[in-house]
């Protein structure tokens, strides 16, 4: 038996976010459980298209998402959504609307997250390419408390997801 969560991955572009999803996705597969996991890039191509990054937009955003994850996870699939969800508020909202969830902080420097540059944002957000880009020249929140808080700057994408997969088991979500 499994029992519905919204595992919730939150933290800069390029922190890790989807990569330690896509490993925890996989596992969960490989042991016949029921999971669906979303993030930013692709949900903003279809769900969410007609939205951009002002604060608005990126509520909007969250809220959409959030209302899907809300009911999966009532129909006991494992939901891994991946977002950067830059406000506190916003976050507080997820879990209040989605009820089961996990909070995971997928933390890693701006200066590596930078420095890792994987689809060349950055550069173009530290040119002025890209107006309000989080960590650059718009905010992000760190989460105070998170549930799992992860360090991708010290640990190894299949450290994390490990970890992610031993709380779902100790948590008997799994
Ligand atoms: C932040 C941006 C921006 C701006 C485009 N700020 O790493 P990516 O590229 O592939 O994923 C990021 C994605 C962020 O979408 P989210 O839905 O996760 O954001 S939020 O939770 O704040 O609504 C990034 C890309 O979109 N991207 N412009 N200005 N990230």
């Amino acid at each position: 038996m499994q029992k519905g969560v919204t595992v919730w991955f939150t933290g800069l572009s390029g922190a890790g976010k989807t990569t330690i999803s896509r490993l925890v996705e996989t596992k969960l597969i490989e042991s016949g459980i029921r999971v669906e996991a979303f993030d930013g890039d692709v949900v903003r191509r279809n769900l969410t298209a007609d939205l951009g990054f002002s604060k608005e937009d990126r509520q909007k955003n969250i809220e959409r998402v959030a209302f899907v994850a809300k009911l999966l996870t009532r129909n006991d699939v494992i939901v891994l959504a991946s977002f950067i969800s830059p406000y506190r508020q916003m976050r507080d909202y997820c879990r209040q609307e989605i009820g089961s969830f996990i909070e995971v902080f997928v933390k890693c420097s701006l200066a590596e997250c930078i420095r890792r540059d994987v689809k060349g944002l950055y550069k173009k957000a530290l040119n002025g390419e890209i107006p309000g880009f989080t960590g650059i020249s718009d905010p992000f929140e760190e989460p105070d408390n998170p549930d799992i808080a992860l360090d991708t700057e010290i640990e190894e994408p299949v450290e994390s997801a490990a970890k992610i997969i031993e709380y779902l088991k100790q948590h008997r979500y799994i």
